[in-house]
C-alpha cells in the first residue's frame, strides 16, 4: 500500500448552523479542518497509508482533533502533543450573492509554537512514498517556515516525491514574505497545484494580458503560468482547478495539468454547492492517489477533479467520497449538476 504524509495545522472549525450570520447564530457547528489535515483523512478514506504530522496540545481538545483524525484511518502515531492551544476557524456560509466568511483564531497554536529539533524526519519518512503540505504552513510562523524546509530536504534526500499546494492565505502573510519562504522550499517539489492568482500573489507570475482579478482565466493561459513556474523551480507538473463563479452557490469546476510538454484539460462539472471549503485540498488529494497509484495522467486529472467536483455536495471540510463514487462521475459526460 502507498504511504503519503502529510504536515499541518488540524484547527477546529466552528460553523454557523445553515446559512446564519455570525452576528445572528446562538450556536455553531463543530467539526475539524485545516488544509493538509483535509488531504490526508481524504487519502486515507481512499485506502492509502495516510500519516498527518502535526502537533496538538495534551488537552482533551487535542484529543478530540485526533480522534477525528483517527475516525477516517488517518495514522496519527507522529502527532506531537504539548503547546498551548488548538487554532479555531469560524465560517459563516454564504449564498447567491452574499460570500462565505472565514475568521481564524489560531494565533499561538501549537503546530506554529513548535520546534524544528522536535521532528524525526528520518523516522517519520521512512518507507513513504509521497509527502504534501501547502502554504499554509510555512505562513504559520518563523519556525513553521523552518521546519517545513527541514521536512523539505529529509525528504527529498530519502527519495520521496514532494507536492505543493501553494494555497496563499492573506490573512497569514505579505505576498513579499510568501515569495521570499515558498521559493526556498519550492526546489524541492515535484508537483505544485496552485491557481492563477496564487501564482501571481506568491511568485508575481502571470500569463501575458490575463488579469487574474477579473476571473480571465482559461488553460491556455494557465499553461503560460505553468511553464514560467517549471522555468523557475523545475517542478515536474503544474497543476490547477479552473472555477468560473456564476455566484457563490454554483461553478463550473473543472481542471489542468501541465507536464512541461502538453496540457491536459478535464471534463467540466457544473457543481451546486453544499460546502465549498476544502474543495483545493479534494482536488489535491485526488491528484496525489491517482499520480501516486500510477494512473496516466489525464485520468488521475479526471479522478482529481471529480472527486473535488463531488466534495462541494458534502459538509464539513474533508472529502469523504469512495473511489466508486469518483469513478463513476468520471464515465460520464460531465454535463450533468453534481447533486
Ligand atoms: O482548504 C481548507 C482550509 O482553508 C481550511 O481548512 C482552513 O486550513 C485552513 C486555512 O488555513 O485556511
Amino acid at each position: 500500500m502507498k504511504k503519503v504524509v502529510t504536515l499541518g495545522e488540524i484547527m477546529l472549525r466552528l460553523s454557523t448552523p445553515g446559512y446564519e450570520r455570525f452576528v445572528q447564530a446562538d450556536g455553531f457547528d463543530a467539526c475539524y479542518g485545516g488544509g493538509e489535515a483535509n488531504v490526508c483523512v481524504s487519502l486515507a478514506n481512499y485506502g492509502l497509508d495516510a500519516r498527518f504530522v502535526t502537533k496538538v496540545p495534551k488537552h482533551e481538545i487535542g484529543q478530540s482533533a485526533v480522534n477525528a483524525l483517527r475516525k477516517f484511518g488517518v495514522d496519527t502515531s507522529y502527532i506531537l502533543r504539548g503547546g498551548d492551544r488548538l487554532g479555531i476557524y469560524f465560517l459563516e456560509t454564504g449564498a447567491s450573492q452574499r460570500a462565505s466568511k472565514v475568521i481564524y483564531d489560531r494565533a499561538h497554536a501549537a503546530i506554529a509554537e513548535a520546534n524544528a529539533s522536535e521532528f524525526n524526519w528520518k523516522e517519520i519518512f521512512a518507507g513513504v512514498d509521497w509527502f504534501h503540505f501547502t502554504g499554509i504552513t510555512p505562513a504559520l510562523s518563523d519556525q513553521a517556515a523552518e521546519f517545513t524546509l527541514e521536512a523539505c530536504k529529509a525528504a527529498k534526500e530519502m527519495g520521496v516525491t514532494i507536492s505543493v499546494d501553494i494555497n496563499y492565505r492573506k490573512k497569514l502573510w505579505t505576498p513579499e514574505r510568501a515569495g521570499e519562504v515558498m521559493s526556498k522550499l519550492m526546489p524541492y517539489v515535484d508537483v505544485c497545484i496552485g491557481n492563477e492568482e496564487d501564482a501571481e500573489m506568491v511568485f508575481g507570475v502571470h500569463a501575458a494580458d490575463t488579469d487574474v482579478t477579473k476571473g480571465e482565466i482559461n488553460h491556455a493561459a494557465y499553461e503560460e503560468v505553468a511553464k514560467q513556474l517549471i522555468e523557475r523551480f523545475g517542478f515536474k507538473y503544474v497543476a490547477s482547478t479552473l472555477r468560473e463563479s456564476y455566484s457563490a452557490s454554483d461553478n463550473g469546476w473543472s481542471a489542468v495539468l501541465y507536464d512541461g510538454k502538453k496540457s491536459y484539460v478535464s471534463k467540466k462539472y457544473d457543481v451546486r454547492i453544499v460546502d465549498r471549503v476544502g474543495g483545493g485540498d479534494s482536488f489535491a488529494s485526488g491528484l496525489i492517489y491517482g499520480l501516486v497509484t500510477e494512473m496516466q495522467l489525464q485520468d488521475a486529472l479526471e479522478f482529481a477533479v471529480a472527486a473535488s467536483a463531488l466534495k462541494h455536495t458534502i459538509s464539513g471540510d474533508a472529502n469523504l467520497v469512495s473511489i466508486d463514487e469518483v469513478e463513476t462521475l468520471t464515465k460520464g459526460d460531465g454535463s450533468g449538476r453534481v447533486q
